[in-house]
């Protein structure tokens, strides 16, 4: 039985006075049944995992760099975010994809460098919408999924997510058969490249303008096992409806 995950992911936002958010979100959803995780940036990590250290909340980072150590100006390595108080790191979102044109095998080196860290490693694919509307969707996943994961992985080391770039920060959702159809595709390729249980064991988010109002029925799709949440993470009040739709 694979653990529900909702993960939030504050990109660029908030400085310290969003740290309180965090406490909110330990008092809003006590007990939870699912692993509750925030990726705030990388200067928050530390103050975060302090907060979140009496709670289920975990603590993540939003990359981090394929090397262990060395002349990398600005960058930041897995150990460290490890070292801070992260447990998780998201990987190859398209933002970054876009932004610093990380490659497939970019996101793979990154990934095996946060797995040997320590590190949970969420990588993210998603297709653009002329990919989707040429209907390449299925092979650009099957491409990002054999090039950024990296071997060895297991339910414990990697998750997924799913993240249409046309539907990221949008407001745009794709159908649940659309996502039910790539969610189902993923598991059957995790499965012959991995094998049945691992392949199996894998968490697989879905992302793209999750919001309280539609996070339960994208919740009730087959192989959806929780969210990668942008947005509707950064307050509380947002992120606790979904984290309970779960
Ligand atoms: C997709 C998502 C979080 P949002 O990037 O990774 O952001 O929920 O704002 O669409």
């Amino acid at each position: 039985m694979r653990q529900k995950l909702a993960a939030g992911n504050w990109k660029m936002n908030g400085t310290g006075a969003a740290l309180s958010e965090i406490s909110t979100l330990a008092a809003l959803t006590p007990a939870p049944k699912s692993e509750i995780l925030i990726c705030p940036p990388s200067p928050l990590i530390h103050r975060a995992a302090d907060i979140s250290a009496a709670s289920a909340i975990q603590i993540g980072g939003q990359d981090c760099h394929a090397a262990h150590a060395g002349a990398h100006t600005g960058d930041v390595s897995a150990e460290m975010l490890l070292d801070a108080g992260a447990r998780y790191v998201i990987l190859g979102h398209s933002e970054r994809r876009t932004d610093y044109g990380e490659t497939d095998a970019v996101v793979r080196d990154k990934t095996e460098a946060a797995i040997d860290a320590g590190l949970t490693a969420i990588v993210c694919v998603g297709e653009t919408l002329d990919q989707r509307e040429g209907g390449a969707t299925l092979d650009i996943i099957a491409g990002q999924l054999a090039g950024s994961v990296p071997a060895g992985v297991t339910g414990e080391t990697l998750v997924i997510a799913y993240e249409p770039v046309w539907a990221i920060g949008t407001g745009l959702v794709p159908s649940l058969g659309q996502i039910g159809e790539v969610h189902d595709f993923m598991r059957e390729k995790l499965e012959a490249r991995f094998g049945a249980e691992i392949g199996d064991a894998i968490r697989l988010l879905y992302g793209g303008s999750v919001k309280g109002s539609n996070a339960a029925n994208i919740f009730a799709v087959s192989n959806v096992d929780g969210a990668l949440v942008g947005g509707a993470s950064l307050k509380a009040a947002d992120f606790a409806p979904i984290i309970q739709a779960l």
